[in-house]
């Protein structure tokens, strides 16, 4: 192995995109070794980095012997400093190859535990143990580099289209937001504290001064399940505003996962392209919760009198293919206590619907104390716990309205994939903690 002078490096160092993309005619590379081939008389190597693949080739008859010689034994994703020069070749990838006046192993991969090629047959839970090596396929990273424009097209849109404010909020509390059964507990000093679950409640606070916010916010919940589409921990993204209703709220939901698909469409060909997803712009469509339920007794499937259950959630993305399905007037028995209700028995909550699955649950919130208090007991939970949060609504509180996002579950269903551990880098579920 040999050390190289990295500050060198980064002055003289040429992306294997730029190789292809310029005229240069030497080039020092560094990257992964993506394969090794040998001939006998032609030795080579598929370097990658992180913007592509090239060919290296050694030849017999030309290049520096105990460099020919040292090529084969190369294994697969050691690290290599490649120096050398651009030829064109139709033969290969790109149509240029490398042929190396110099190599250098940076690091040498030990046998490798998984298969790391876009066609791996290693199954998720073994990848998922060694998620550092699985992040060495194109594959897994072009699913990443997807979330990862989700997360700023979110950003953006929030910035340059809301104007809302940015905001971090904590992630120890003192009580529940969203019902008291899914919490993990944790000591603080010589108290109990929980895992917040959402920063629900704390971004009503500031929708009530700064009008409008948004934040990207790691929730917990203690929830038993282990499907392909809960985790434990997983990332929300979530928005709020004054003076609104559910339904301004939801119209921004539809306009900003407009141009999350949009960005996604316009940064990520090439990873859709590898993952073979052919996304398009999603339409929108708006149901009551009754109209749901008639729907789905013409169509001979049962329907819960609270909520929409897996397998109706699923034929409305059979029914509303690319298409965001808004279900209000939902049933208030079922809705969190933060939900302003509407009648007797309905409530300002939404659920949003997409390829078959819920992206994200929202509405109108209670801005007035005694309604928050009788819902807060209604739900059997102790209205001194919340006492903090319901005294916030009586120094001039505005109605508002806001949601939340699955952060995976808008990256599996952009995606089509169909496990959401997939789309977690590091993903936590009843039996995972490590990575
Ligand atoms: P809710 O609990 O519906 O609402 O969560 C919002 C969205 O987050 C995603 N989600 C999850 N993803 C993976 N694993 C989980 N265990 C999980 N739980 C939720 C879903 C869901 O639609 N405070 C409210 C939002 C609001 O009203 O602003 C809330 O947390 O995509």
């Amino acid at each position: 192995m040999t050390e190289i002078n990295l500050q060198e490096l980064q002055k003289n160092r040429t992306y294997v995109k730029d190789v292809f993309e310029s005229d240069k005619e030497i080039v020092e590379l560094v990257g992964w070794v993506h394969n090794v081939r040998d001939l006998s008389k032609v030795k080579f190597i598929v370097l990658r980095d992180i913007t592509g693949i090239i060919q290296v080739t050694g030849v017999g008859s030309k290049t520096p012997k105990e460099i020919f010689d040292d090529m084969e034994k190369i294994s697969r994703e050691s690290v290599l400093y490649v120096r050398g020069k651009v030829v064109d070749s139709k033969q290969a990838p790109g149509g240029k190859e490398v042929l190396p006046e110099e190599i250098k192993i940076i690091s040498v991969a030990e046998e490798l535990p998984i298969d790391v090629s876009d066609y791996s047959k290693t199954e998720l839970p073994k990848r998922l143990d060694y998620r550092f090596l699985d992040l060495h396929r194109t594959r897994t990273q072009a699913i990443f580099n997807v979330q990862s424009t989700i997360q700023q097209a979110f950003v953006e849109f929030m910035v340059k289209e809301e104007k809302a404010m940015q905001a971090q909020f904590p992630s120890i509390i003192g009580s529940s937001s969203e019902g008291g059964t899914e919490l993990f507990s944790a000591k603080y000093f010589d108290k109990e504290v929980c895992l917040s679950q959402s920063c629900q409640l704390y971004k009503q606070m500031l929708a009530c001064s700064i009008e409008k916010v948004f934040a990207i916010f790691t929730v917990w919940r203690a929830e038993k399940h282990n499907t392909t589409r809960h985790l434990n921990e997983s990332r929300q993204l979530d928005f709020e505003m004054a003076f609104a209703d559910e339904f301004v709220v939801m119209e921004i939901l539809a306009k900003c996962v407009e141009y999350i698909v949009k960005k996604v469409l316009e940064k990520n060909e090439e990873d859709l392209k590898l993952l073979e997803v052919k996304l398009k712009i999603p339409k929108t469509k708006y149901l009551t919760f009754e109209e749901v339920g008639k729907l789905m007794k013409e169509n001979k499937i049962h329907m819960e009198k609270y909520d929409l259950s897996l397998e109706v959630e699923k034929k409305l993305g059979e029914f509303f293919k690319d298409t965001i399905v808004f279900v209000y007037d939902w049933p208030i028995h079922d809705k969190p206590f933060y939900i302003m209700p509407k009648g007797k028995d309905l409530s300002r909550g939404f659920d949003a619907i997409y390829q078959g699955m819920e992206i994200s649950s929202g509405g109108q919130r209670v801005h007035i104390p005694e309604i928050l208090e009788k819902r807060i007991a209604e739900k059997g939970l102790d209205v001194e716990d919340f006492k903090g949060y319901i005294d916030s609504f009586r120094y001039g509180a505005p109605p508002h309205a806001g949601w939340g996002i699955g952060l995976e579950r808008l990256t599996m269903l952009i995606l089509g994939i169909a496990n959401i551990r997939e789309v977690t880098l590091f993903p936590r579920d009843r039996d995972r903690i490590s990575p």
